[in-house]
């Protein structure tokens, strides 16, 4: 069990296009995002990725590419809120409004950041360029990024649970060795 909070975050993407949702509610209430949300126990977290898009964008998704795990402290938040985030191309729907998001594609050259989390403006562009990625990031109460560090891997280590170690959380993994570090905090 990992003692930090898991969520999932998957972003849909048609060749240059990328589907983003208008949160309705929660923490990120009229922000654009991925479509996600909380692992239930015991769930797989691919598994709750596509069952989140499912449930709040009616989009099926048949395959799911994990490229990312970031960090957050959150202000009010005694758990570290640990995201995985994912790319789906395949997928079947078309994308629907639903209580928790208003669907829209995007052009990639159009992402629009200033209404989005403020550390998406950080990963996005290693998403674009499909590079993996992991990281943390630290809010303040006004939800400004206080530090951040994220660093672009070469693949995400199998889960210790695989390799029949019991007892280490799911996230883990093992940085690649020629890590390219890109510590930004100082231009904030
Ligand atoms: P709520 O239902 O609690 O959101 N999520 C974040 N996504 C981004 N891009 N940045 C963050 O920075 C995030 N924190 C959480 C995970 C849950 C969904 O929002 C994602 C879930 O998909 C702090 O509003």
């Amino acid at each position: 069990m990992s003692d930090k909070k898991l969520l999932t975050l998957c972003l849909i993407q048609q060749g240059d296009k990328i589907l983003l949702g208008l949160a309705k509610r929660g923490k990120g209430e009229g922000k654009w995002n991925g479509f996600g949300g909380k692992v239930e126990e015991g769930e797989d977290i691919e598994e709750a990725a596509k069952r989140e898009v499912l449930e709040e964008c009616g989009i099926s998704v048949a395959e799911t590419e994990k490229v990312g795990v970031l960090d957050f402290t959150l202000p009010g938040e005694e758990q570290i809120w640990q995201v995985h985030i994912f790319r789906a191309t395949n997928f079947f729907g078309e994308p629907i409004e639903t209580d928790e998001m208003k669907p829209q594609w995007f052009s990639i050259n159009e992402i629009p950041y200033d209404a989005m989390w403020a550390d998406d403006i950080f990963w996005m562009p290693m998403f674009l360029r499909s590079q993996k990625f992991e990281g943390k990031f630290v809010f303040n109460d006004t939800y400004k990024i206080i530090e951040h560090k994220l660093s672009i891997i070469s693949a995400f280590a199998a889960p210790r649970e695989a390799l029949g170690r019991s007892g280490e959380p799911e996230s883990t993994w093992i940085p690649d060795q020629a890590r390219d570090d890109i510590t930004l905090a100082e231009n904030l």
